[in-house]
């Protein structure tokens, strides 16, 4: 009988700060942990002591480190200046110790300034539920009236602008200052970020379009890629999220064309992606069945979670199973690449609404326990019933 790859479960833990445990994480079901060395600074190398002192407390829990998420780019690498050659042969040292420790993915984004991005941690859905939330309007009273970037105007439309400005009288100094925590909260236990930070950071980019951005990705995965490729580790890079321009900058891993452009320009067998369904689920342009055919031998990492977009492309994270993307469809896919692959590809499920119990909890945005838990239980059974239903389990 033929062997059956199925996903391999994971879960993203933070590290040892993170409020889920990991013998929390055992009992998700999950098999391995994805998780970062989140105290060292954006830039600096992973020693391999580094690395195997948080394999080892992963180990030790029963667990295995399956996933490095994220390997973060310097901000002088997206731009290519200042000593961005320097950061490149740093990057290059910790592909190298995490290949030497035996983790085999590691995952990274190319988005300029800021990680994901989302205007509200506690959108309510009808059952109580709080979920993330990415709102124009609210961007743009984050643009212009807080950060107050230089012709932010001219990035939104004059709709959205009257919008803004009503919007911003209304709110209270109070809620004006919670969106900006939200807008700019970044990652869990990393530096902080403030307006004057993120004013100086955008203007790195005054000369950097989408194609200079294009030119810099490729140079870095081409320098990168050739290392991962020699010690046999595998690159993932992570969609933007949200899969549209924001704050002027430009974004290039949103789309099919994208990702077509990247790795035929550096096409070797470590330049991959991770395939992230609520990210570039959020733009009604990707068909995401479509492109889970497409980029096939390249998907290395799959994050799976579903968004509900309205028509002005603001967007909620939904329920798993429910939202604009074909989930089944979707697994149904992966579950047909593994086979042809004769390889299991890691899953993790991405973000999960804060509910029952985890509400009265200080959590992770998007990284609570227990809605985490039952988006990984409905695509776990999800997987069962396909295989099923295939004959193939
Ligand atoms: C958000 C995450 C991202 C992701 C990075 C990968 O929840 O999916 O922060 O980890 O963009 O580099």
């Amino acid at each position: 009988m033929n062997t059956l790859y199925k996903m391999e479960q994971t879960w993203r833990w933070f590290g040892p700060k993170d409020p889920v445990s990991l013998q929390e994480v055992m009992q998700t079901g999950a098999t391995g942990v994805v998780t970062a060395l989140h105290h060292i600074p954006h830039g600096e190398v992973w020693t391999k002591n580094e690395i195997k002192k948080r394999q080892n407390e992963v180990q030790k829990a029963g667990l295995k480190w399956s996933v490095v998420e994220s390997l973060p780019v310097h901000e002088s690498i997206k731009t290519r200046t200042d000593n961005y050659k320097n950061y490149i042969e740093k990057y290059k040292t910790s592909v190298r110790n995490i290949a030497a420790c035996g983790i085999p993915v590691i995952t990274y984004n190319f988005m300029p300034v800021n990680d994901w991005t989302r205007t509200s941690l506690n959108y309510k859905m009808p059952d109580g539920s709080l979920a993330l939330y990415f709102n124009w309007v609210d961007l743009a009273v984050f643009d212009i009236y807080i950060l107050k970037r230089k012709n932010a105007d001219n990035s939104y439309s004059k709709n959205i602008l009257l919008n803004a400005e009503e919007r911003f009288k209304k709110y209270s100094k109070k809620e004006l200052k919670s969106l900006a925590d939200v807008v700019m909260f970044g990652i869990p236990g990393e530096k902080k970020i403030i307006t004057t930070d993120m004013l100086q950071k955008l203007q790195m980019y005054k000369h950097i379009d989408a194609a200079a951005l294009r030119d810099n990705l490729c140079y870095f995965q081409k320098e990168v890629s050739a290392v991962a490729e020699e010690c046999d580790v595998k690159l993932a890079i992570h969609p933007d999220d949200p899969p549209f321009p924001i704050f002027g900058l430009p974004r290039i891993v949103s789309t099919q064309d994208d990702f077509d452009f990247f790795l035929n320009r550096v096409n070797n067998s470590a330049n991959g992606i991770c395939f992230c369904t609520g990210s570039l689920g959020a733009s009604k342009n990707n068909n995401l069945t479509v492109m889970a055919k497409r980029f096939s031998e390249k998907i290395n990492f799959v994050h799976l979670r579903n968004v509900t977009k309205d028509n002005e492309e603001n967007f909620y994270e939904a329920d798993h199973l429910s939202g604009d993307n074909d989930m089944a469809a979707i697994v149904k896919e992966i579950i047909l690449l593994q086979q042809k692959l004769k390889k299991s590809i890691p899953f993790r499920p991405d973000h999960g609404h804060q509910m029952l119990d985890d509400i009265n909890k200080k959590t992770n945005p998007g990284y609570s326990a227990i809605g985490r838990l039952r988006g990984m239980a409905e695509i776990r059974g999800l997987e069962m019933g396909i295989l099923h239903s295939m004959n193939l389990f």
